[in-house]
């Protein structure tokens, strides 16, 4: 059985999760407004990915037998001054999830719950792949510059897919 403050917990990382979808989404509009089709995709599998996230921890919070309780999710931003911006902040963005996954790894380690240690060390070593993977492409960006040779980045990131993990994993 998951205790009450965990439940809580998770259940306020829930919403985190459904709210970085809505920042991605957001994002990939105005990728998509801009023109970059490619980097639209890119936020658009990031999307997909925190959705993958969110539901991962209300199937966790099921299976301890807790009660998953929804919470609004706050608007995004819907602009940004360059794309450099754009990536700058999901990178921060980024980080800011993965002090919150640590935080909710500590309350695990604290009520000694094995079962939540164990689940949530599949979050710990995720984060370490997300904060990667947005540092990659800031710094390609950075590279390039947000001139023409942007066009080939643009293509770079309309390849990218989303693959759920195995099951288990
Ligand atoms: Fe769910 O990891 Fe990104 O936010």
């Amino acid at each position: 059985m998951i205790s009450k403050k965990m439940e809580k917990a998770i259940n306020d990382q829930i919403k985190w999760e459904f709210y970085s979808a809505y920042l991605y989404l957001s994002m990939a509009a105005w990728c998509e407004r801009k023109g970059l089709l490619g980097c639209a995709n890119w936020m658009k599998v990031q999307r997909e990915e925190e959705i993958f996230h969110a539901m991962k921890f209300y199937g966790y919070v099921i299976e301890r037998g807790g009660a998953v309780a929804l919470q609004a999710i706050d608007a995004p931003e819907i602009d940004w001054k360059s794309l450099t911006a754009v990536f700058e902040q999901t990178k921060k963005h980024e980080q800011s999830v993965t002090k919150r996954i640590n935080d909710l790894m500590d309350l695990a380690m604290k009520e000694k719950d094995h079962a939540a240690v164990i689940f949530l060390q599949w979050y710990v070593s995720e984060q370490v792949e997300e904060e990667a993977s947005v540092a990659a492409v800031l710094d390609k960006i950075k590279l390039v510059g947000e001139g023409p040779s942007l066009y080939l980045l643009d293509q770079e990131l309309a390849a990218w897919v989303f693959t759920p993990p195995a099951k288990g994993a």
